[in-house]
């Protein structure tokens, strides 16, 4: 190719060297260009978004050289690439995060002062890409930042939904949903790449044909086609030059989509095939832990999946890598089972659009790909009636039944004459009405498969994808979450991370079990004393905060209780709001009673459709409600909920508790990830051995762990003994006392019928046995309120949980996958000279 002279030009390099200097003075300089020439204001009519957005360009101006300097060095050596497929990237705000990752905050932050603006207030106007429900898209975003700090090629791929997670209001205690116009401003940090849509067929129907070498083919006649545009953002990592990208999907109509109809003169009929194509990208499904089966859902998967599939392979003709080389080039992560439908793609792109045959195509799909499971609930696990599936996906139907032919042949030859295996290992689901299950379809095709935690794990070999253990032993692996330091430690709580660096220096950010240092500490008064200053200072930030926007006043003296994740009965919310009224009870036997006082802080989302888990919230309000007042209380209770968590939110929360309620269900939280993030800010966890709870409890010790309730094997058995909720009810009478509380209407203004449902669901069937785990939680949550007299002991078993959390850094969990299943090594990225001088 003819070298483009004007790319060739260094002088271009020299006036790009002045724009992104990091003095003070080129920062306020980089700034005020922005606002200008950007945003097109003076200052005098510049509104607080206008200067968010001139700051974020400013700090994006900095961040270009890394990102286009990757990208090159990757495209030059043709670089393995990890691909992260999912459906939820949860990011949080950008423009703190790539200001501690460039190591530029405080530069900018008085650059920002000096300009005579509140550089915190800019920091707080952007508007999170709430692309996610929970766990799940965090941890997606959680391993971009550490795929990128660990120099990693990776690529994240997803959707960019128009509305995310929707924002929440409470009213009057009720939950209300309002859509989340995340891109109303515009959105400083992502580029358009119209040059590198693809399309996308959906509907219709198949035809065989024999081609030119006699070949007996298949080819698919759409319905509908639908483009897909790529929208990039950095993903820089922490302190090095390594910036990533994350790829995330719009949907629009294709321009020669039914032209027959704009030419036949019908404008709105042409204009409503854009609407419908549109709509793919348009919303987020509000679910966490339950599948919906709604084609739209599924029209979303395979737009995602598609799209990016294409893109990897363009990517490698670019590079002039042979496709029988894609395995090589790229390894495919599946974020759960919602992009498994690749596996049936990258089948039909292979063998009906690239001529490959069958064998060797399904010999490289199924060295490409990956599958991270994230679920124990059957609710959770995704199965799409066949129907639907064949309507939408017509041809990848034709290749899920050849997929499924020729392994239930493989079965047959492992496990002779088993034929309830063969039904249960069937991709197609024949037991009644017949549906597709992708989880088998994900482990078939996939050359690993692991859970997030190591109870998970197991749970998974013994129980939910046991036949699959059987078959494919050597397939299966633990890799246990992680979160990374940088966004929920030195982004959210820099005065505990200030106090850590003057004793241990600062490179446990990027290693965190260099925190073990800080063990030593534990016993030193003074630092246990400045650590509980800190803690102090943050939840009294908090204390304002919730007066400001809740208007009641909280004791930032008394122990912050906090329980923040959607709302779900497993995660049983409802069991911390028992004991919230089994104090409030014994305080109105005995109004003298010697309690530690203590602040119930709750903060999440319940799906819009969770009938249960919206009641959960208007539980929580009415409790709140009643004893935030009751003088008798002498306001050593109080019950908060906070509207709207977020990942923003979050940063703000994490830091401020003394006690994290991690009390799901055992057996029913695969692994959780808050829980991490609240003890490596110093709080202490209440919690049953579910999930990664486990493994923290082993990191931090069992004695500065509070631990109650069944075991997962203990769960299992009492069910299969036939658990009766009423035994427990009939049995204890402060539980007794609490739940007819809730029943007499005392909560709901006398109304007996407000909380019904939710009683019901406890007494007669109690799928997550609160009733069996209440006294436990009872008896611990004591333990809990004498152990916080003993200040120092308290601050020396929170010193200890910081210390020893160094296991959950993401960066740990992303190594594992480097090592064990994506065989990936690091690229070191060098900068052309004018910037590396200069920084
Ligand atoms: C899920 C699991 C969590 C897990 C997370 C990430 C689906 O998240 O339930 O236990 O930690 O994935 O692996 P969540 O419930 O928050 O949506």
């Amino acid at each position: 190719t003819v070298p483009n002279p004007v790319l060739e030009c260094k002088p271009i390099i020299q006036v790009e060297d002045d724009r992104t200097g990091l003095s003070i003075e080129a920062l306020k300089r980089g700034f005020l260009d922005n606002l200008f020439y950007v945003q097109g204001k003076f200052s005098g009519i510049a509104t607080k978004n206008d200067c968010y957005m001139a700051l974020a360009y400013t700090v994006r101006d900095r961040l270009f050289k890394r990102w286009v300097d990757t990208a090159e060095t990757y495209t030059k050596n043709g670089s393995r690439t990890v691909c992260y497929l999912s459906a939820e990237f949860l990011m949080g705000p950008h423009l703190g995060n790539n200001l501690i990752n460039l190591g530029i905050y405080d530069q900018v932050k008085q650059a920002i002062e000096e300009l005579g603006l509140d550089f915190y207030e800019l920091l707080e106007q952007e508007e999170e890409p709430g692309l996610g429900n929970g766990g799940l898209g965090r941890l997606a975003a959680c391993y971009l930042d550490s795929m990128a700090s660990l120099e990693i090629p990776s690529l994240g791929y997803g959707i960019r939904y128009e509305f995310g997670i929707f924002e929440q209001k409470i009213q009057d205690g009720w939950q209300v949903e309002i859509t989340d116009k995340w891109l109303r401003f515009g959105n400083p940090w992502d580029v358009a790449r119209p040059e590198w849509s693809v399309e996308v067929k959906l509907g219709g129907h198949t035809e065989s044909y024999v081609d030119e070498n006699d070949r007996y083919r298949v080819r698919w006649i759409p319905f509908q086609v639908v483009k897909g545009i790529p929208y990039d953002t950095p993903i820089l990592g922490y302190k090095v030059n390594t910036a990533n990208t994350l790829r995330l999907w719009a949907a629009e109509a294709p321009e020669s989509f039914d032209f027959e109809a704009f030419n036949s003169g019908d404008y709105v009929k042409a204009v409503q095939a854009k609407m419908t194509s549109e709509n793919l990208s348009k919303v987020l499904y509000p679910n966490d832990n339950v599948s919906q089966g709604k084609k739209l859902r599924l029209a979303q998967q395979i737009f995602f999946v598609s799209c990016s599939l294409q893109d990897m392979i363009r990517i490698m003709k670019g590079q002039k890598i042979p496709l029988e080389k894609f395995h090589e080039k790229f390894v495919i992560q599946l974020n759960d089972t919602h992009p498994s439908i690749a596996v049936a793609e990258l089948m039909r792109l292979l063998v009906d659009e690239y001529g490959m045959e069958w064998e060797q195509a399904w010999e490289i799909t199924t060295k490409a790909f990956a599958y991270t499971n994230h679920t124990l609930l059957p609710e959770a696990l995704e199965k799409w009636p066949l129907g639907l599936f064949g309507e939408l996906l017509p041809r990848h139907l034709q290749i899920i039944y050849e997929i499924n032919g020729r392994f239930l042949d493989d079965v047959r030859i492992k496990f002779p004459d088993d034929f309830d295996r063969l039904k249960r290992m069937s991709l197609i689901d024949e037991s009644g009405e017949r549906y597709i299950r992708m989880a088998n379809l994900a482990c078939v095709g996939s050359f690993a498969i692991n859970g997030v935690a190591q109870l998970h794990t197991e749970l998974l070999q013994k129980d939910v994808l046991h036949d699959f253990y059987e078959m494919y032993p050597e397939k299966f692996n633990n890799k246990t979450n992680g979160i990374t330091p940088r966004r929920f430690m030195v982004l959210s709580n820099p005065r505990l991370c200030e106090l850590i660096d003057s004793k241990i220096g600062n490179t446990w950010i990027k290693n965190l079990h260099e925190l073990r240092q800080l063990e030593a500490f534990a016993e030193d008064v003074e630092f246990r004393h400045k650590f509980r200053q800190i803690k102090q200072a943050i939840k009294q930030d908090l204390a304002e905060y919730i007066k400001a926007k809740n208007g009641i006043d909280v004791d930032a003296n008394s122990l912050f209780d906090i329980q923040a994740k959607r709302f779900h009965e497993y995660k049983r919310q409802h069991l911390n709001a028992l004991h919230i009224i089994t104090l409030y009870n014994r305080i109105k036997a005995n109004p003298n009673i010697d309690i530690t006082p203590r602040t119930f802080l709750f903060g999440g989302k319940a799906a819009p459709g969770y009938y249960i888990a919206k009641l959960t919230i208007k539980l929580i309000n009415s409790i709140g409600e009643v004893v935030n007042r009751d003088p008798d209380v002498r306001g050593r209770l109080k019950v908060v909920f906070l509207e709207d968590y977020s990942v923003k939110f979050a940063q703000r929360v994490y830091p401020a508790a003394d006690l994290s309620e991690q009390i799901s269900t055992a057996g029913k939280e695969a692994s959780g990830t808050g829980n991490m993030k609240f003890a490596l800010n110093g709080a202490l966890t209440i919690g049953t051995l579910d999930g990664a709870n486990v493994e923290i409890r082993e990191e931090v010790g069992e004695e500065n762990f509070f631990l109650f309730g069944l075991t997962a094997e203990e769960v299992y058995a009492k069910k299969a003994q036939g658990y009766d909720p009423m035994y427990y009810y009939n049995r204890d009478p402060e539980l007794k006392l609490a739940i007819d509380r809730i029943s007499s209407g005392f909560f709901s203004h006398g109304d007996a019928n407000l909380f019904k449902p939710l009683l019901d669901t406890l007494l007669h069937r109690d799928e997550y046995m609160l009733l069996a785990d209440y006294r436990s939680y009872i008896e611990c949550q004591e333990q809990v309120s004498q152990a916080y007299r003993d200040v120092e002991n308290w601050t020396r078993m929170a010193i200890l949980n910081v210390a020893r959390m160094g296991k959950f850094s993401s960066d740990r969990s992303i190594s594992d996958y480097c090592e064990d299943i994506w065989q990936i090594q690091p690229v070191k990225i060098e900068l052309s000279e004018y910037l590396q001088t200069d920084v």
